[in-house]
């Protein structure tokens, strides 16, 4: 087992895509050093130093330090779990790279950076929900779980019959758009992804990481 340290926040969404990766492909014995997001541990000096841009997660396997989600969730499962995390079929492997860049492109700013953060995360600090700002958000979200909708097969995984990394990016976003009074209006036009949330939330590693 090579070295294995991981830092991030085990709140964030990217930080529990690497994890249920991990978690999935068996790998527990890794050191994970709390770098939380909200109070300013990801824009110390020290930090900045191995993540230029001070988001969570970064990781050091093997002494190799390596930063974007994309990148470290593409090099665990080639080096790790010997790419069982991509499906082999060429055009699958296509929609599972398309639906991540969804999500990174379209997806998490409007459902995670907005409606989350307002509904969850700015009552729990004192603060008021803007509820303009989510009202904002809930066009953009739905656009981008329907295009989602149109490109997974979504029974019982994103593409396909074995679970991939396009599932470990979307679960953790599930687990807090479920929590969010919007959540039956994002997802009003997909029922494939409200099917495959149903069999996938209940999965052991996603009550494990995503708790
Ligand atoms: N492009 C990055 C995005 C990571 C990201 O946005 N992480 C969030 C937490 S889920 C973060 O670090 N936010 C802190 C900030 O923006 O200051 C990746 O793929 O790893």
């Amino acid at each position: 087992m090579p070295s294995l340290i991981f830092y991030g926040t085990p709140q964030s969404t990217y930080v529990r895509t690497v994890r249920l990766l991990l978690a999935e492909a068996n790998i527990n014995d890794y050191e994970l050093k709390d770098i939380g997001i909200f109070n300013g541990d990801n824009k110390t000096e020290a930090y900045l130093a191995k993540h230029p841009f001070g988001k969570v997660p970064t990781v050091e396997i093997d002494g190799i330090t390596i930063y974007e989600t994309t990148a470290i969730t593409y090099y665990i499962n080639q080096k790790l779990a010997k790419g069982k995390f991509a499906p082999p079929d060429l055009l699958m492997q296509t929609r599972m790279l398309q639906i991540m860049a969804i999500i990174d492109n379209y997806l998490y700013t409007p459902a995670v950076g907005t409606i989350v953060i307002q509904n969850l995360i700015v009552p729990s600090q004192g603060g008021e929900t803007d509820q303009e700002a989510v009202q904002k958000a809930i066009a953009p979200t739905q656009k981008a779980l329907e295009a989602i909708e149109d490109l997974c097969v979504g029974s019982p995984f994103l593409v396909g019959s074995m679970i991939s990394i396009a599932d470990f990016y979307l679960i953790p976003i599930f687990v807090y758009l479920e929590q969010t009074p919007q959540f039956a209006a994002v997802t009003v036009n997909t029922p494939k992804l409200k099917a495959w949330w149903e069999e996938t939330k209940i999965l052991a590693s996603v009550k494990k990481i995503c708790a």
